[in-house]
């Protein structure tokens, strides 16, 4: 490697970007970082919103929020966990990152991708600024069923900030998308074919095509349910021949590829960090590529699996649950193929490695209870329970957050020239791991035993107490952790400056300097010829020095 690459680039300081510079840039790298940045911050507003609903839970007969008030909690609440966090961020990392892994200068479209980025911030000022609407936020829940939502028992403009907010998020997700799939599918450097391509590329071009499929069905529901509440139509009005259940499907044929758009990417992190910090190539490239598609497609025919419980039927009923076991098999082969990489691997459990392995672990629990419920006579016992709750919170959580906080600590090195504290970072990870499980783990017995989801109190006396109080003192030792990550990252400034490579890496983002330059390449890119062009390189480099 030349010498002058290893040498940080100077005059790249993050401190020289003015503010003029940053609010009109259309660097895919600077508008990654404001997308991570923003989503975190989000993120932080959508956990104080849990934590709430955590201390009302905490204790039987509580007061300490009204029904109406807890009720907008968990609306804006899990909506802000989707569309201003999960999704977001994924495409933050996806920013910074394709151009940088494919060896292209920049996005396809770089101002498009900024107008993504502002419309993304401006969905989220609506959508937490709803709680100051006449008659307060949406509290029909993230899904928004009517005729909850309809004007007739959702009056105020808290529904319509809702849906206004979820256009401009939609239009910020598409844009995104479109923009993802143009600069893979042309913009790729001298030699990377789809199959030499990193596999977390394979997961933002599938997120991005995903997210093409689905978000137009999101935005037709979005405008006829405002068209009823507006217009005087009647499209899920039952009593005026509109039809409820139309709602249903139209909202999980898109929320169910949705969690595939939250989960495929963290699934990509992790297939970057695990061969890395095993020393080992990924097991099975192709297989991995492919079941990334295939946990797609499968994923765009399940989403009935949500309306187990409104009498489809035997038959209709039968397809979903089948369907829906099927997803597991693609998955099933991450998950293996990520074990066969660790066997006899040489190991070494930095930070990005253990949330990785914590990902794992914890997805794997999240979805088996997924297996049980896609069982529809289970799911009669279960729909709407604290159970659903827990299940998609391993998901969710476990999953998606645990690889977003893997590619936190691997790629921070790449955007600002310094690692993270692996002492901050383990005990951030243990701490999180920890109280993750104490949250949700108990919530998995509160289901079983009954525990409807979406009540604000229950009665003294019953079974519940001693879960609800440990799912609280979980949900609180979550927001310590995070805020071990917040001293990490503040006091980060303040570490040693790294190299090019820290990690000893295969893909083309470690070729860059830490942080790369604006035009990302200071030396020629070297020519690919396999998923792993940057440990060819160095095969290269040491053959010739040794002559
Ligand atoms: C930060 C830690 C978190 C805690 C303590 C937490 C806690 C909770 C609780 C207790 C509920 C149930 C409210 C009820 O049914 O009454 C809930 C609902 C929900 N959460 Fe979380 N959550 C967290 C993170 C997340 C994340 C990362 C996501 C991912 C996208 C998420 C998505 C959701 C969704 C979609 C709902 C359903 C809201 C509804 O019923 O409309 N949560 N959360
Ligand atoms: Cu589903």
């Amino acid at each position: 490697m030349a010498a002058d690459q290893e040498t940080h680039a100077p005059s790249l300081d993050w401190k020289q970007g003015r503010v003029t510079s940053w609010l009109t840039t259309t660097d895919h790298k600077r508008i990654g970082i404001l997308y991570i940045v923003t989503s975190l911050v989000f993120f932080g507003i959508a956990g104080l919103l849990a934590l709430l609903i955590r201390l009302q839970l905490a204790s039987p007969d509580q007061d300490f929020i009204t029904g109406d008030k807890y009720n907008e909690l968990f609306t804006i609440h899990g909506t802000a966990m989707v569309f201003l966090v999960v999704v977001p961020i994924l495409a933050g990392f996806g920013n910074y990152l394709v151009p940088l892994m494919i060896g292209a200068r920049d996005m396809a479209f770089p101002k498009l991708n900024a107008l993504s980025f502002w419309f993304f911030l401006l969905g989220g000022i609506v959508l937490y600024g709803s709680f100051f609407a006449k008659g307060g936020a949406s509290s029909a829940g993230w899904t928004a069923y009517p005729p909850l939502s309809e004007s007739e028992y959702s009056p105020g403009n808290g529904v319509d900030l809702w849906i206004l907010s979820l256009h401009l998020l939609t239009l910020s997700s598409l844009a995104g998308a479109i923009n993802f799939t143009v600069t893979i599918l042309n913009m790729r450097t001298r030699g990377m074919t789809f199959m030499r391509m990193p596999l977390f590329i394979w997961a933002i071009f599938t997120y991005a095509v995903l997210l093409i499929l689905i978000l137009p069905m999101l935005s037709g529901g979005l405008t006829l349910l405002l068209f009823d509440r507006q217009l005087g139509t009647h499209f899920f009005v039952p009593e005026e021949g509109g039809s409820a259940l139309l709602w249903q499907n139209v909202f999980w044929f898109f929320g169910h590829p949705e969690v595939y758009v939250m989960i495929l990417p963290a699934f990509g992190i992790v297939s970057e960090v695990i061969p890395v910090f095993a020393r080992k190539p990924i097991f099975g490239y192709a297989a991995i590529a492919f079941s990334t598609l295939g946990i797609a497609f499968a994923g765009m025919l399940v989403w009935a699996h949500h309306l187990f419980t409104v009498g489809y039927g035997t038959g209709l009923n039968s397809f979903f649950m089948i369907a829906s076991f099927l997803v597991a098999v693609p998955t099933g082969i991450k998950i293996l193929n990520w074990l066969a990489t660790l066997w006899r691997g040489n190991i070494s459990f930095d930070t990005p490695m253990l949330f990785a392995l914590g990902l794992i672990s914890l997805f794997v629990i999240g979805g088996l209870t997924g297996i049980f419920v896609a069982a529809y006579p289970v799911d009669w016992q279960l729909h709407d329970t604290y159970f659903v709750v827990a299940h998609f919170h391993y998901t969710l959580f476990g999953g998606s957050m645990f690889g977003i906080f893997a590619g936190l600590y691997y790629w921070w090195p790449k955007m600002f020239g310094r690692r993270l504290d692996e002492r901050l970072g383990k005990f951030h990870f243990w701490l999180m791991f920890a109280g993750f499980n104490l949250a949700f783990m108990p919530q998995h017995f509160l289901g079983l035993l009954g525990m409807p989801r979406r009540i604000y109190t229950y009665s003294e006396g019953g079974a519940w107490e001693i879960y609800n109080r440990l799912s609280t003192i979980g949900a609180f030792l979550m927001a310590a952790a995070m805020v071990v990550f917040a001293v990490n990252v503040l006091r980060s400034r303040r570490y040693a400056r790294v190299g090019n490579d820290p990690w000893v890496a295969n893909t083309l983002e470690w070729f860059a300097t830490s942080p790369p330059p604006p035009e990302n390449w200071t030396a020629p890119l070297p020519y690919v010829s396999s998923p792993r062009p940057l440990r060819d390189l160095r095969i290269r480099l040491e053959e010739t020095r040794l002559g």
